[in-house]
């Protein structure tokens, strides 16, 4: 036997079965309950969707279903009707990144270009190679800092594997590029100091992670962040058949909190040529009572661009004797005496690129 209700064909076969008193009981309560259901809730079973604004899709009734509810609720309570807040509030990101893979396959051969590594990772960027953890709240708010001169070879490797890691790692980051104007003596430790300024200018960050633009981390595990003494993250670089050359290395990649930096003053400004800056740096530290942080040998594995000597970046005979001086000079030669000017500022997908003049004399040795 059939049943019909509202177009729709109900099976009844088994429940009703001939003109016995069961079977008209059945019949009798079914009709009882199709009466009396004013708020509609029965036809739900009867009919495919319930309208709620004449169009008649699942997940529009979903999303009817719940605003109404909470109306009702709110109105209920006598409060004014207002609409259901839709933005969630975030918490923080975990302390260990969920999405991170380990150890990384990473090499420079490939013929990629600039627009290549833009297509690949600028979607999840925003303008001046910014990123944010969309789901929760970044343990830091970290500025990538990238000492530079003529290696736009180099910068197309860095950004095509750091931006992906750093992603992984849910940090709130920039990457500024800091290229040093003119062909005078290079000098990193400067141009790390000049990045600090101009980064602190944008946004309130807390942490500093100072990189070479040829070393790739073969591990995202070593996180771009800070912890609590500074930390130095190339401590088994290819170069160096993946040791340290030797325990006080301090060079390739470090990070120092907002803190951490003040406390030493921030780094020489009087390095200039290839060699000791460094050093120098780790003197600092040690000097302000600080120890340093590092990663295991496996996680802080670097791949390093191979490369020419740049031209002005010769080695400084002048720079190792000054390394016995540096608890005399630290004082007065850092972030407290730090002159530049800025030349220009562009803002890509891939990084903030900023070009200074640091007042670089030419070669006097
Ligand atoms: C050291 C350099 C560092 C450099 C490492 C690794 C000096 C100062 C005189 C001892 N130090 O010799 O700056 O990072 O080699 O290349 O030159």
């Amino acid at each position: 036997e059939r049943f019909t209700a509202d177009g729709n064909t109900l099976n009844l076969v088994p429940l009703c079965k001939g003109p016995t008193l069961p079977c008209r009981l059945h019949m009798v309560c079914f009709l009882v309950v199709l009466f009396y259901s004013k708020d509609g809730t029965f036809f739900v079973f009867t009919m495919p969707y319930r309208m709620a604004n004449g169009n008649n899709t699942y997940s529009q009734l979903i999303k009817e279903l719940v605003p109404l509810e909470t109306k009702t609720q709110n109105a209920s309570l006598g409060e004014t009707r207002m609409p259901p807040n839709t933005s969630k509030t975030l918490g923080p990101c975990p302390d260990t990144p969920p999405n991170l893979l380990g150890p990384l396959h990473v090499e420079f051969n490939s013929n990629r270009t600039l627009d290549y590594v833009r297509k690949e990772v600028g979607s999840i960027l925003q303008e001046g190679g910014r990123y944010k953890p969309p789901d929760c709240i970044a343990q830091q708010k970290v500025a990538i800092i990238v000492a530079f001169r003529n290696r736009h070879e180099h910068l197309k490797h860095w950004l095509y594997y750091l931006h992906p890691i750093l992603v992984r790692q849910q940090l709130d980051y920039r990457v500024y590029i800091i290229n040093q104007d003119g062909e005078g003596v290079f000098n990193r430790a400067k141009l790390m100091n000049t990045g600090y300024v101009e980064a602190l200018k944008e946004y309130d960050y807390e942490c500093f992670v100072f990189s070479d633009i040829d070393l790739v981390p073969m591990n995202d595990r070593n996180l771009y962040r800070c912890f609590d003494n500074p930390r130095h993250l190339a401590v088994a670089m290819d170069k160096f058949n993946f040791h340290l050359p030797y325990n006080g290395y301090f060079g390739g990649v470090s990070s120092l909190s907002k803190d951490q930096y003040l406390k030493i003053n921030g780094f020489p400004n009087s390095f200039w040529g290839w060699g000791g800056e460094d050093d120098d740096i780790y003197n600092r530290i040690l000097n302000r009572g600080m120890s340093i942080s590092r990663p295991d040998s496996v996680t802080g594995k670097y791949r390093m661009i191979k490369h020419e000597r740049d031209l002005h970046n010769e080695p400084n005979p002048n720079n190792p004797g000054k390394l016995s001086q540096t608890r005399w000079t630290m004082d007065k030669d850092g972030i407290n005496s730090l002159k530049y000017s800025v030349k220009d500022i562009v803002r890509d997908r891939l990084y903030t690129f900023i070009t200074v003049d640091i007042e670089a004399p030419s070669i006097t040795w």
